[in-house]
Order: structure tokens, then C-alpha cells, then sequence
């Protein structure tokens, strides 16, 4: 079990960001024995700890203040706040410090063979993405109108096997897009990891003097890691 007067801090437990998220504690100065298996570790150094879970629930702990801070990518921040704002649900959180992990950006691509024209060429197309509400916005504010098809992975072959036009998916190095004979043209969002909180409400002056602390640890770590 949690206990309250421990700082929680939850990150993901297996992918991209699970072993820079982990180096970037211990880097801290956080000793923490995490074992495979387990949900929750605890430090034995400091009153901190972490959950480990998978990286769409991060922001919503956050938000719903299950966990004090979370590390996630800006991509699954963005898309859950649009999610839960087209709900009216609470959605109050704040950026801490953005980190020098997990860059990308999020791109809309089109296969190869198609010459590409402008922002007007995805009129009325069809869409594969795992993130409809970031592109939804998009195309919103463009007052484009547009179809869109969810995929949570292997979005990249979506236009080969004629499921849509195009895609709408992170990017780092462009290798996975070249694969599948897919050119990016515009980027929608771009992202790098970054440290959240909950929105205020800190009743406990001890966690925000450990928050705080943290995040002058971390801005070090980054400056020093150049
Ligand atoms: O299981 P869980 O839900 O926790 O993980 P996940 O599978 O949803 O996410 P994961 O581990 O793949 O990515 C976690 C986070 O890493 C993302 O939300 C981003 O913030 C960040 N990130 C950085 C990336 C990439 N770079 C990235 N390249 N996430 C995914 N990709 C994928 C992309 O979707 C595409 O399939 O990598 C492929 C493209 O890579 P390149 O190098 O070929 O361009
Ligand atoms: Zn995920």
C-alpha cells in the first residue's frame, strides 16, 4: 500500500521511456530496487515511491491525484487532456520540468507515390492513428473535414493494406516511415518526455520541499548529461 506522507511518482513500466525515466531517479541520487514484477518500489534512501505502469494511464493518475508526479511523454499528456476535456472531465495537472528523453514528434504521412499538395490533399481522406483527439484538434482548427480509423499499433501499414490515406504517428528517426514507404508532410504535435504534477493542492509543506528538490536534482542531471 501507498503511504500518503511518501512522495508518489509514477512512470512506465515497460518501453521507450521506462529505462531513461529510471536512470533519470537514480541519476537523482534515488536508490530504488525495482523488481519486474512489482507495481510498487519503494527507495529506501528518500520518502519517495514509484509506480510503475503503463504510459496512457500516467497522466490520468496524475490528474485524478492517485500519484504526486508522473513521467510521460507530452503526446499521451496532450491527448488525454483533449479526451478528458470533450468529456467535461477534470483534467488539472502541471509541466514540471521538461526532459531530455523520448523526442519525437507527431506526423501526418502519406505513401510515397502520392505527390503532396498542402494541407487541402486531406480533405475528406481517411486517417489510421493512435491519437484521434490530437488530430482531431488539428484538422479542427484548419476546418478541414476528415475520417479517421484507430489503430493502437502498426499504424505504419495502415495505407499499404488500404485501410486509409494516411497516417498520423510519432516519428524519431523516419527509419519506420521508410520501411513502409510512407513521406512525412506535416508535423501536428512534437514531444519529449516531461515531469508532472497535480494541479496546487499540495496540503503537505514536506512534499513540495522533496518536489522541489527533485527538480533542482533533475535540472542538473539534464544540464550535466548537456
Ligand atoms: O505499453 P505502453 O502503453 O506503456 O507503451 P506504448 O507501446 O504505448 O509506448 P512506447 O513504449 O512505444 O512509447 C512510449 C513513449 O515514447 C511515446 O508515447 C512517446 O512519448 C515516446 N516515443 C519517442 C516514441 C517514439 N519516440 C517512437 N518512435 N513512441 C513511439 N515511437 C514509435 C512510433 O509509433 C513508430 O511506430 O516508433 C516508430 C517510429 O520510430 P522511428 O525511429 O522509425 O521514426
Ligand atoms: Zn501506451
Amino acid at each position: 500500500m501507498f503511504n500518503k506522507n511518501r512522495l508518489r511518482i509514477a512512470m512506465q513500466n515497460k518501453g521507450r521511456l521506462s529505462q531513461d525515466s529510471i536512470q533519470l531517479l537514480i541519476q537523482c541520487g534515488i536508490k530504488i530496487n525495482l523488481k519486474k514484477q512489482q507495481l510498487i518500489s519503494f527507495s529506501e534512501n528518500m520518502p519517495i515511491d514509484v509506480m510503475r505502469v503503463r504510459d496512457d494511464d500516467i497522466p490520468g493518475l496524475v490528474m485524478d491525484k492517485v500519484v504526486d508526479l508522473g513521467i510521460v511523454g507530452e503526446n499521451v499528456l496532450q491527448e488525454e487532456k483533449l479526451k478528458r476535456q470533450s468529456r467535461l472531465e477534470k483534467c488539472f495537472y502541471t509541466i514540471l520540468q521538461h526532459l531530455d528523453f523520448g523526442i519525437c514528434r507527431l506526423s501526418l504521412s502519406i505513401p510515397y507515390r502520392h505527390k503532396y499538395i498542402g494541407i487541402q490533399s486531406f480533405k475528406n481522406s481517411c486517417i489510421a492513428t493512435s491519437y484521434p483527439f490530437l488530430l482531431r484538434k488539428y484538422f479542427n482548427d484548419q476546418g478541414i473535414n476528415f475520417k479517421f480509423f484507430i489503430l493502437n499499433g502498426s499504424v505504419e501499414v495502415a495505407p499499404g493494406v488500404g485501410l486509409s490515406n494516411a497516417i498520423c504517428d510519432l516519428i524519431s528517426t523516419g527509419a519506420t516511415l521508410e520501411e513502409n514507404r510512407l513521406q512525412e508532410v506535416e508535423v501536428i504535435h512534437s514531444s519529449r518526455a516531461c515531469l508532472i504534477s497535480q494541479f496546487g493542492g499540495y496540503v503537505n509543506n514536506e512534499k513540495i520541499i522533496l518536489i522541489n528538490k527533485l527538480i533542482t536534482r533533475i535540472k542538473g542531471v539534464i544540464k550535466a548529461r548537456g
